[in-house]
């Protein structure tokens, strides 16, 4: 005659326990952020707005060496009801914007840029003016790595670091630095 299997409730307590280490190990990589993973971010500005205007647009660089594509593919911010990626086309003579439906491909090993005038983050709906040298947290989400929230500093004069050629020191333009000075180098 089988012994009958007793399972005692000590015994499914342990269970459960194990389980739910070995599935918060198992998860944890989706957790991991995009930094950690390599994904690195500069620049990250919104235009200052007037008064009462409804859209800004948000623009920074980001660097790629997760080993794979990252594709930029939505963004979302507290003082915005949405926001679209976009990019800048010549149309009959007029430089026209258009949303980029499949998100923004970040190759691996290589630095995408959004600036003024080419390839950036359009907010719509805004509830607020935005300021210049207020600063709001934009989060990012990219494919496959995840979401990234990344402070962006509200500036009337949203401009790159490798604009400016060699004398351009890092944290400038977060700093709201002055760029008027220093045209002459360009
Ligand atoms: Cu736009």
């Amino acid at each position: 005659m089988a012994n009958p299997i007793i399972i005692s409730p000590r015994l499914v307590s342990q269970c459960w326990t194990a389980l739910a280490v070995f599935l918060i190990l198992l998860t944890r990589p989706v957790f991991a952020s995009c930094q950690t993973e390599g994904l690195k971010f500069d620049h990250a500005q919104l235009r200052a707005t007037p008064p009462d205007a409804s859209v800004s647009a948000g623009y920074l660089q980001i660097t790629n060496t997760t080993g794979q594509t990252q594709r930029l593919v939505s963004a979302s911010a507290p003082f915005a009801k949405r926001a679209e990626i976009h990019y800048m086309k010549h149309d009959s003579g007029v430089m026209k914007m258009f949303e980029i439906k499949s998100g923004l491909a970040v190759p691996d090993r290589l630095t995408v840029a959004l600036i003024p005038k080419g390839s950036h983050l359009m907010f719509m709906g805004l509830d607020r003016q935005l300021k210049e040298d207020d600063i709001f947290l934009v989060t990012l989400e990219f494919a496959p790595c995840g979401q990234v929230t990344l402070p962006f500093h509200v500036t009337r004069l949203p401009r790159l670091g490798q604009i400016h050629g060699k004398t351009h020191k890092k944290g400038d333009i977060q700093k709201g630095h002055d760029h008027k000075q220093h045209d002459h180098s360009h």
